[in-house]
């Protein structure tokens, strides 16, 4: 006896739905199995795992922003499990089987199921709005006397961090230029309040720290641009060398354009902006950010991670990314 035989011999609608459910229930057991054994075996903790691939962030800010991702995401599987099991379920128990002469009932212009699949979604939609626009008015917010000021000026293809309300031995604010052999150092302290006033000085930047979970666009004059350039964050949280990029394609040498963020304790921080503000009597020139750092003998914290761009130049009528080779190297 043939296969289409023996199909026609049992209609579907005779055989017995255990035999056929069997390998269904082993599936969703492997798989959720697997979903508990991968990340215990890969090392992921819970925590790891509700992250969704964004790093730890070390801002209240960026913890906010981290909740309403988790969640979203959270909920977003949620909605897909149901509508995965929807389809699977609508697959394996309601197709046309063979010897079937008409398709399974359909049941489309139902207008009770329409309508529960419209407000649905709705809600998803309107409870995801009022989520993300409370995380985002409190991210916006900035409190009228911030503890610390920072000015942030992009440039091709670089920064400069300037700290207005300081004086530098020279007369100006004290200020951080990278330049083709330093990767510009932002010194900042951990647990006070941070304003960050943004400025490009050509084409738009972006400035983002990982950690901070945040970006926001430098434009060249913001108010010309009508651009929000002003932004806080309540403190950082820990201590730590933290890597900072342009996040926005800005010509050539783009992708050289990074910083170093250095969090400090505030103590530490208060001698180290107290050191910006002195001469050094080594160089005779005012101390910069990475001879400050050293100065206060933290070990690898106050040690700079990053001194070079190298092989970058910021030199813009060179033409190359590499430094300019001299006689006799
Ligand atoms: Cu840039």
């Amino acid at each position: 006896m043939g296969r289409a035989q023996r199909g026609a011999d049992h209609p579907a609608e005779t055989r017995p739905g255990s035999a056929r459910r069997r390998p269904l229930r082993r599936t969703a057991q492997l798989a959720g199995l697997a979903l508990l054994v991968v990340p215990l075996t890969t090392g992921c903790s819970v925590e790891e795992v509700l992250r969704f691939g964004w790093p730890v962030g070390i801002t209240p800010q960026a913890e906010a922003m981290r909740e309403l991702w988790t969640w979203s995401a959270v909920a977003a599987l949620v909605v897909g499990a149901v509508t995965w099991g929807a389809m699977l379920w609508a697959i394996a128990f309601h197709r046309k089987r063979k010897g079937d002469v008409d398709p399974p009932r359909q049941t489309q212009y139902n207008l009770p199921l329409e309508i529960t699949f419209t407000v649905i979604p709705t809600i998803i939609v309107a409870v995801l709005f009022a989520f993300t626009v409370n995380v985002q008015n409190y991210v916006d917010t900035d409190s009228p006397e911030p503890d610390v000021r920072v000015d942030v000026t992009a440039f091709q293809w670089n920064w400069e961090f300037g700290y207005p309300e300081t004086q530098a031995p020279d007369g100006q604010p004290v200020s951080t230029l990278g330049t083709t052999d330093t990767i510009p150092l932002l010194v900042l302290p951990t647990g006070r309040t941070i304003e960050f006033t943004q400025s490009s000085n050509d084409v738009i930047h972006s400035f983002f720290v990982p950690e901070f979970l945040f970006k926001r666009d430098v434009f060249p004059m913001p108010e010309v641009n009508d651009q929000d350039n002003v932004w806080q964050i309540d403190g950082i949280d820990r201590e730590g060398a933290f890597v900072g990029r342009c996040a926005e394609l800005c010509g050539a040498y783009h992708s050289m354009m990074n910083f170093e963020v250095r969090a400090i304790s505030p103590e530490l921080y208060d001698q180290w902006l107290g050191l910006r503000q002195q001469t050094n009597p080594i160089t005779n020139a005012p101390y910069t950010a990475g001879e400050a750092l050293e100065q206060l003998g933290c070990g690898q914290l106050c040690t700079p991670q990053a001194y070079t761009t190298y092989p970058f130049t910021t030199d813009r009528t060179q033409r190359s990314a590499s430094l300019p080779v001299t006689s006799g190297s």
